[in-house]
């Protein structure tokens, strides 16, 4: 039995454990779960993943997990993309949950209805300003944090910058201009120059450029 990760193309939350397991070297099988035609909502699926979300990440030992930052932790678990120490183990937490709560929720409708559903954008105009204003706050703290670090926590390279990148390196899908962000876009250079890098269109592999 092989760990299982069912994603869909084009997202960041899928995107994350997936770049973590290439990172590492996890194997991993990958499902493909077509979110725009609602196959998320299949009785196959829920038999799966009760909540009908994607990423769904089954373990080699069949202990399931939902949550793309839970999945990264477990990924991570006695590697390098996490830290020893247990004060800079909550500082990578600190930042996971900043990543789902201030830019996450902001960047991914933003962008959803921006770049992946495209159609969409005049009948969303409201609410994609919201979002992308809500969006801000979240980038300037980011852009300062960045200012001053080669990467989130000061030992290096970790699982708090792949949650943060997931979504954050698509940025300009949704609305914003990375030359805003200078030290952003610095981080994001870096993270794409680290060891097994794989892009997010590389995510299902060469299907994904149907959402790209
Ligand atoms: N907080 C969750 C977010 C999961 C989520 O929103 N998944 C989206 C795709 S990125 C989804 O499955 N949407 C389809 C639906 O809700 O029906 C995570 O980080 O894994």
């Amino acid at each position: 039995l092989e760990n299982q990760l069912y994603a869909c193309l084009g997202s960041g939350n899928c995107y994350k454990p997936w770049l973590a397991s290439k990172q590492l070297d996890i194997p991993l099988d990958v499902h493909l779960i077509d979110v725009l035609s609602g196959e998320q909502k299949s009785a196959e699926y829920l038999s799966i993943n009760p909540l009908g979300v994607v990423p769904f990440f089954v373990t080699n030992t069949g202990i399931s997990i939902g949550e793309s930052n839970a999945m990264l932790w477990y990924l991570a678990e006695d590697t390098h993309l996490m830290p020893a120490d247990p004060a800079m183990r909550a500082q990578a937490l600190q930042w996971m949950f900043f990543e789902q709560t201030k830019l996450e929720p902001f960047i991914s409708p933003a962008r959803f209805f921006t770049t992946i559903l495209p159609h969409l954008q005049d009948e969303k105009r409201t609410e994609i300003a919201t979002w992308q204003t809500n969006a801000v706050p979240g980038l300037a703290r980011l852009e300062q944090h960045l200012t001053t670090q080669n990467f989130m926590l000061p030992h290096g390279y970790s699982i708090a910058d792949i949650s943060l990148f997931g979504y954050v390196h698509v940025v300009s899908e949704a609305g914003f201009t990375l030359a805003d962000y200078p030290s952003i876009a610095k981080w994001i250079d870096r993270v794409q120059a680290t060891q097994n890098y794989q892009s997010l269109a590389n995510l299902g592999h060469s299907q994904a450029s149907l959402v790209a």
